[in-house]
Order: structure tokens, then C-alpha cells, then sequence
């Protein structure tokens, strides 16, 4: 299998996060990269190809609100014109009883356009952020080309992103941009596969009034877990999207019996629907050692989601989301993609 990614992905370095509290440094890091890339080389997985720049706010724009991109692409230059320069943090949100009214002020915007603490920018972070949609977009042409898989090795990450909202270090929605890139190139019909641990909040938000795009996810139950305000069983699409988004929340704890149930029932699911292709949001946070998550797979596990994808029969897209057990990473998320091509 073909991997698309860009080096451009490292100018997104070196920021932080608010979690209950406390900034810390990003959890969210280049070197993730590094322990993919180092082990798609030794296993042989197949060519790596480097990204083409494309016009990213073009394609984003599909899926995004125009006013949001604008802001993401100012954003450098408001912060360093109010003497900032070092990472940011959104500190006011818009909520219940608020009125959605679009400030002009850069602390204002960020809170307007962000839900959490958790997408926080340094100076690289737009390109990095655009590098990771040219990513998502070239391996989105080798499957509409030849391939039968293809991996897009995305950084910053995108599932979180709604359509005019960033947050858990997620900026542009990269698999929400490579589904609509399959629908204009001629799909009738797209799923986004989101194993994640966490809910892609962002994709379902995007697509959950329509029905070229089904929506399907299994992570952490959010009644205990992030991004807690979505991910429960009863949402399951508006109007036109009424049916096409089905979550799967299961329990702190869950390991392969569980998980692996999940995937196979989410799968049946994806077969009565029919696709012409799926994409998959491809988070590794679901490993027992990630440093940020509590479910419990092991190494061995992540071949056999890529063996039961593969056994659906579509063009598939993989593009990388989370995972933060950073030595493990490569692991577990090339043995998803020799699982697929089952030679693991
Ligand atoms: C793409 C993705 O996986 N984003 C995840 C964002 C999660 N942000 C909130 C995590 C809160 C976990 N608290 C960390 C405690 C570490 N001891
Ligand atoms: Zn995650």
C-alpha cells in the first residue's frame, strides 16, 4: 500500500493543550510521524509518496464554513499584532444563553471557532495544517486511480473539526475532505469509518444531515469520556441523514472481544449501505499503553480490524488520526494496513 504524506507536517511542533486544569505540553507530536514512517520502511508496506501542494481552502471549503478557513489562515497575523507569539489558547466560548456573533477581536474569534483547549496554534501550524488536506487528497487520487488502499499519513490530525469549529488538535476535517473529493469525483455513496478511541465529533457534525455520507463510529462511551457532548446511540442523522450516522460507545476497559464485536456489527452496517468507497479515520488511541485513553487493545489486535475492513470489498481510504504511545504507534498502525492487505 501507497502512503501520501508531507514533511510539512512538522511546523506544527512545540504548543500545548488545556486538559482538567492544567496546560501542558501537546500530547499530539511530530515524532508520531516518525514511528510510522520508520516502520512502514522496515516492513517493506509500500512506496511513500510526498504530498503535492493543491489549493487546501479550495477542498476544505466543501466541508467547512469560509469564515472559519479565513480565520485559521489570519490567525498568525491577528496574535502576533496583539504581541503574542507564543502558542495560543482559546480562554471564552460561545454557550447557552451567549449569541452567536462573530467578535473582531483575535480572542474572541478563537473561542468563537474552537470547542476546547485542545488545537492550539505556533506559527507553522496553518501550513502544517493544509499539508495534512494535501495528504488526505493525494491518497484520495490513487484510489480513485488503480489502488485498492491507500494511506494518508495526516498531521495535524482532523476528525474533531466541525465545520466552522476547531479542537482536540484537529484544525481542517482531512477525512471529511477526502470523502467529499470521492463524491465529486463520482461516488453516489461514501462511509467514514471512525475507530478512533474518541468520537470524530467534527465528521458527524459535518455530515449528519446527509445521506452520501454515512457515519459510523466506536469509541469511549462520552457519558464518562471526550469530547463528551456527542457520540450517544441515538444519534443517528437529521431530515435527509436520518439513518446514516450510527455510533457504537463502549466502556473504559473495553478489549478485542468487545471492540472487535463492535467493528464487525458496524461493519454490516457499511455492507447494507454499499458504498462506492470508505474512508477510515485510523486513531491507534485505542491501544492499552496510549498514555491518554483507557481501552485495552493489543499489537495483535490491529491486523485483525484491518482484515475485517478489508473483507467489505471497497476502495478504502485509511487517514491517520490519533494515537499517542508514541513507540507503539508504527506498530499498530501498519499492522493495521498489512491486516488489510493480509499479509500480517
Ligand atoms: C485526534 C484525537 O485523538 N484527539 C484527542 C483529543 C483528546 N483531548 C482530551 C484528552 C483528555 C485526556 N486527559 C489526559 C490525561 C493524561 N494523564
Ligand atoms: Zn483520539
Amino acid at each position: 500500500m501507497k502512503t501520501v504524506y508531507s514533511p510539512r507536517h512538522r511546523l506544527h511542533a512545540d504548543n500545548q493543550e488545556l486538559n482538567a486544569g492544567v496546560i501542558t505540553p501537546a500530547f499530539e507530536l511530530p515524532a508520531r510521524v516518525d514511528f510510522i514512517l520508520q516502520r512502514i520502511a522496515a516492513v517493506g508496506l509500500g512506496e511513500v509518496i510526498e504530498a503535492t501542494r493543491v489549493d487546501a481552502v479550495a477542498a476544505a471549503s466543501k466541508v467547512h464554513d469560509a469564515g472559519y478557513l479565513q480565520f485559521m489562515a489570519d490567525f498568525w497575523r491577528l496574535w502576533l499584532a496583539e504581541g503574542r507569539s507564543g502558542p495560543t489558547m482559546p480562554y471564552v466560548w460561545p454557550a447557552r444563553g451567549q449569541h452567536d456573533i462573530r467578535p473582531e477581536h483575535v480572542n474572541g474569534l478563537m473561542g468563537y471557532y474552537s470547542f476546547d483547549g485542545g488545537a492550539s496554534f505556533v506559527e507553522g501550524t496553518w501550513e502544517a495544517v493544509q499539508s495534512a488536506v494535501w495528504s488526505a487528497l493525494g491518497a484520495a487520487e490513487l484510489i480513485a486511480g488503480s489502488e485498492r488502499g491507500a494511506y494518508a499519513l495526516c498531521r495535524p490530525p482532523g476528525h474533531h473539526a466541525g465545520s466552522s469549529t476547531m479542537g482536540g488538535y484537529c484544525f481542517i476535517n482531512n477525512a471529511a475532505v477526502a470523502a467529499q473529493r470521492f463524491l465529486d469525483l463520482g461516488a453516489k455513496r461514501v462511509t467514514i469509518l471512525d475507530v478512533d478511541y474518541h468520537h470524530g465529533n467534527g465528521t458527524q457534525e459535518i455530515f449528519y444531515r446527509r445521506r452520501d455520507v454515512q457515519m459510523i463510529d466506536l469509541h469511549a462511551d462520552t457519558t464518562v469520556a471526550y469530547p463528551f457532548f456527542s457520540g450517544r446511540t441515538d444519534e443517528t442523522g437529521k431530515g435527509e441523514g436520518e439513518g446514516f450516522t450510527r455510533n457504537y460507545p463502549l466502556p473504559f476497559g473495553t478489549s478485542w472481544e468487545t471492540w472487535g464485536a463492535a467493528l464487525d456489527d458496524a461493519c454490516r452496517a457499511i455492507e447494507a449501505y454499499g458504498p462506492d468507497a470508505v474512508v477510515v479515520s485510523l486513531g491507534l488511541d485505542t491501544f492499552e499503553g496510549d498514555p491518554i485513553s483507557k481501552f485495552k487493545l493489543k499489537r495483535e489486535d490491529y491486523p485483525k480490524i484491518g482484515e475485517r475492513i478489508a473483507r467489505l470489498g471497497r476502495r478504502t481510504l485509511f487517514v491517520q488520526e490519533g494515537g499517542y504511545a508514541v513507540a507503539d504507534i508504527g506498530h499498530n498502525a501498519v499492522g493495521v494496513l498489512t491486516g488489510f492487505e493480509g499479509r500480517s
